[in-house]
């Protein structure tokens, strides 16, 4: 493939970045102890250990409190509609495959209007990383219910609690096919960067949650430190039916990396097909010629 990326750009050799080279300009503006900013910091931390060059890496989002996320990173950035970040950075990835592509936001915007997109970014491999903050509410509209609330959730638009069993957004990402699939929790740095790092080297969709509280309209700090634990040591991250074991259970929340496997990516095969294409003068005259004969 002929590369798209301009030689005067730091390669990752070269870029040698301090976590703190990775904060841009913009000073968030989240609610002071809201979980996103584990996440942001673990974040910089990731992508300096992974010596990405700023100028290969693109965060996209889409609307919510964690939407916000691009603004604050030193990267090319797209703060997208509501729910559109998949398809906004899997067009990303497949204008200039070189670029590493991380698609970040939040519970509603991944599995309330943006769930339509998932199951076609899991299939189609996309090499992107979707990290989704999950604080099971949604936090910038002041506090619905969203996809991941529990059942009995009392806030104040939901007086008498909801009634809606939750989703499992690890289950439904194994069971669709997704090729990294893991857990973090924003209050666990230092697994946090670990598992950031190991979605964004893997080649294929990879599928973050991270239990990412919103301390002013949903306070879940004390639950989540009290129900979550690392994946047992004899997990084996290659065998999904122990995944999907883990991944059920709902008194005990593990954290890890629950499954991983790999499989042609949709940007390498795209390519391929395109390449086959150039390589026969294969073009719209050829397509159209296939439905007058
Ligand atoms: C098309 C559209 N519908 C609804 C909204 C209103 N809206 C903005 S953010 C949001 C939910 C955000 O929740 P989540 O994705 O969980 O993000 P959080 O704020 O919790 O990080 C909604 C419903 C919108 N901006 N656009
Ligand atoms: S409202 Fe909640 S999710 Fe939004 S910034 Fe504040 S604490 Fe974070
Ligand atoms: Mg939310």
């Amino acid at each position: 493939m002929i590369s798209t990326i301009d030689p005067r750009i730091m390669t990752f050799e070269q870029a040698n970045l301090a976590p703190n080279d990775y904060k841009s300009e913009v000073h968030p503006i989240w609610c002071p102890g809201c979980g996103d900013f584990g996440v942001l910091s673990s974040f910089y931390k990731a992508v300096s250990e992974m010596h990405i060059p700023t100028e290969r890496l693109v965060v996209a989002s889409g609307i919510g409190c964690s939407g916000r996320f691009p603004a604050f990173v030193h990267a090319y950035g797209f703060h997208g509609t509501h729910g559109r970040v998949l398809p906004l950075a899997t067009g990303i990835k497949m204008a200039n495959p070189e670029l590493v592509v991380v698609a970040a936001g939040g519970d509603g915007d991944a599995f309330s209007i943006g769930m339509g997109h998932l199951p076609h970014a899991i299939r189609r491999n996309v090499d992107i990383t979707y990290i989704v903050m999950d604080n099971e509410i949604y936090g910038l509209t002041k506090g619905q219910a969203s996809p991941t609330s529990p059942v009995g959730m009392e806030r104040k638009a939901s007086p008498y609690g909801t009634v809606e069993t939750p989703l499992n957004p690890l289950l439904l990402a194994l069971a669709r096919g997704a090729t990294w699939v893991g857990r973090g929790f924003s209050s666990k740095p230092k697994e946090l960067v670990e598992l950031i790092k190991q979605a964004m080297q893997h080649k294929g969709f990879s599928f973050l949650q991270v239990y990412s509280p919103c301390v002013t309209f949903y306070d879940t700090y004390d639950h989540f430190k009290q129900v979550t634990q690392p994946l047992p040591a004899d997990h084996n991250s290659r065998d999904k039916m122990s995944a999907m074991k883990y991944a059920m259970s709902d008194e005990t929340l593990y954290l890890g990396v629950y499954y991983q496997e790999e499989r042609p990516t949709f940007d390498e095969g795209y390519a391929a097909k395109r390449a086959k294409a150039h390589a026969e003068n294969y073009g719209v005259p050829q397509i159209l010629s296939r439905f007058t004969r």
